[in-house]
């Protein structure tokens, strides 16, 4: 248990840290500046005078520094500023720099960054939603409302931001909460595309595609587990959620093939970019100018029912704020998945408990739990995939486009062994079965200089490079002889239009250009296929299957869409088309129930 942060007086804080001469912390080094004025401006400065999303904090620290455009240091192998933060929809300075604490670098919560921040000799501060603390819960739930609005969404990755903009379009009153310290979740991880049939750039490029070859790609990959009803509306849906895109401003110009599918049908932008951390930027910016920007430090930790067993809102743990409630009529989860609670895992899919996971930190099943712990039904809980290919001993993915767009697969003795365009369960599993359970990607300069991700996993020291297949072969201790010989099957293969040892359908470039590149990859934990049951118009389920009055859920946290197996490119879909559904029909619910 946890005390609530709202009692303690900032004033007295800095005063009392700025008195110790070994005081290393940005607070202590801006008390000679103008005191807790500076950053906090003229009202009574306590904690709870701090508004969770820590917006006029971060204008303060433009307002004297610049904005990250700015900052960024292009010289540097390195930098943050550079690096991750757009000028388009910023993330606040406070993710990273804590005034009155150690400061950290959110980037290092999958990278391994060895860079010391500026006040590193700051005391650590605990973990502000390490717990939840029952008792100031029961206390909030028996306390009035602090905020009333038609529509609560809960989580701001793509689901939520879409379901957000929706639901606000729709004439709602919203209030988007993210738990994060910035919004994106899993979705600003995504790196490989968004599918979708019948776009413009498929009919440029002459590809013959269908809303039926779609869903029965997706039904093939779920191993016909999928709710048919729910995969129908996917790839209706998946068209107009591109131009709905596109007209916020995201560029998804350009399509390449995924795993199970059978024609290119994964938008992204042009050049090989990923797409989460693009989309997540436009949705971001594009909900902040149309007044649903995400409250970020706010976790919801319980939902509310009324006495008829409709959703009337949920309980809130601001980092600053403490505990409160908000009314609402309808609910939207859009939590995510619990591909990052290791408890959950050991639970639901033991065989997976000590795989590394490529999912942000944020996909703790936080909207599971709750739905859970109201009656709701769950379906396909326990399914979890494992991607093939992140990186080996890390927890970057590397995108299933890089073989998409031409790279082989082999095993540590430089040995094809699997058609690396199957389905992300059937490579894993190919993976699991070959010595020490792993594989290297291996591609030439061709493919390197035609995808920006691939150069992004260089900047991250990730690749193995060499002049020839031999020497490469040498540094990454495969056998040089068996790896020029794979390479040399696979080029007649595709000279000859028909992989003959896999079977792999599409085959678009060679293993023949110097330099020659590999990287080493294993299975992880990447999306859990599981979750909240949901009708076509995204109303959660109880146990009886029928819908619980005003909550709705879309994008990972729900069950039904992907049955056992989820595609690749149809995760960003899911978030698209049942992320904006969700908003509108929790937005057309509330309207009426006004
Ligand atoms: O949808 C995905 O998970 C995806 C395409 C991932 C990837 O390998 O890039």
């Amino acid at each position: 248990m946890i005390k609530p942060i709202t009692a303690i007086v900032l004033s007295a804080l800095f005063s009392t840290v700025s008195g110790l001469a070994t005081a290393q912390d940005l607070a202590s080094f801006h008390a000679g500046m103008g005191g807790c004025t500076a950053c906090h401006g003229t009202n009574a400065v306590t904690a709870a005078n701090v508004p969770d999303d820590e917006i006029d904090l971060n204008n303060k620290c433009m307002a004297c520094h610049g904005d990250y455009k700015k900052l960024a240091d292009k010289t540097k192998h390195f930098d943050p500023h550079a690096s991750h933060l757009s000028d388009r929809s910023p993330i606040n300075c406070t993710a990273c720099h804590t005034a009155h604490a150690k400061p950290k670098l959110v980037c290092n919560d999958c990278h391994t960054f060895d860079l010391k921040m500026p006040f590193s000799d700051a005391p650590e501060s605990a973990k502000w939603d390490a717990t939840i603390d029952d008792e100031a819960v029961a206390a909030a739930e028996k306390s009035a409302p602090r905020e009333t609005v038609d529509v609560l969404v809960i989580g701001a990755g793509s689901a939520g931001l879409n379901a957000a903009i929706a639901a606000k379009r729709a004439g709602a009153k919203v209030v988007l909460l993210e738990k994060h310290s910035f919004a994106g979740g899993n979705s600003m991880l995504a790196a490989g595309g968004y599918n979708a049939v019948g776009t413009p750039q498929q009919a440029k490029k002459g590809i013959k595609d269908t809303v039926d070859q779609y869903v029965k790609d997706t039904m093939k990959g779920g191993r016909g587990k999928n709710d048919p009803k729910l995969v129908q509306i996917l790839a209706e849906g998946s068209a107009d959620g591109v131009k709905w895109l596109e007209d916020m401003g995201a560029d998804l110009s350009d399509v390449k093939r995924s795993g199970g599918a059978a024609v290119d049908r994964t938008h992204r932008p042009h050049g090989g970019m990923s797409v989460g951390p693009h989309i997540v930027d436009v949705l971001r910016a594009q909900a902040t100018k149309e007044g649903v920007g995400a409250r970020v430090n706010s976790r919801a930790v319980k939902l509310l029912l009324d006495k008829d067993y409709k959703i009337a809102g949920a309980i809130v743990h601001g980092k600053h704020s403490g505990y409160y409630k908000i009314a609402a009529k309808a609910v939207v989860l859009a939590t995510g998945g619990y591909g990052q609670n290791k408890q959950m895992i050991a639970f639901y899919r033991p065989t997976f408990k000590d795989m590394t996971s490529s999912n942000n930190v944020t996909s703790t099943g936080d909207g599971i739990t709750m739905a859970l712990n109201i009656g709701a039904s769950m379906t396909d809980i326990d399914w979890v995939q494992a991607h093939p290919t992140v990186g080996l001993d890390s927890r970057i993915l590397i995108s299933e486009t890089v073989r998409g767009v031409g790279a082989v697969m082999v095993n540590i003795n430089g040995e094809r062994f699997v058609n690396e365009l199957t389905t992300r369960d059937r490579a894993s599993d190919a993976i699991l079965h070959q010595p020490q359970k792993r594989a290297w990607l291996v591609f030439d300069s061709n493919l390197y200089k035609s995808a920006k991700m691939v150069q992004g996993y260089d900047h991250l020291g990730m690749l193995k490079k060499a002049d020839t297949l031999a020497e490469l072969a040498k540094i990454c201790d495969m056998d040089a002889k068996t790896l020029e010989k794979t390479a040399s099957d696979y080029n007649k293969f595709r000279k000859a239009g028909k992989d003959e040892a896999f079977g792999r359908p599409d085959m678009p470039l060679g293993i023949e250009k110097a330099p020659f590149y590999a990287v080493a990859v294993a299975p992880g934990i990447h999306h859990t296929m599981g979750g909240v049951a949901i009708t076509p118009e995204s109303e959660v389920l109880d146990i009886q299957s029928r819908p619980i009055p005003g909550l709705y859920a879309a994008g990972e946290v729900t069950g039904g869409v992907h049955g056992f197996n989820r595609l690749g490119g149809n995760a960003i879909a899911d978030t698209v088309v049942f992320g904006r559904r969700s908003g509108e029909h929790a937005a057309a619910y509330a309207l009426k129930a006004k």
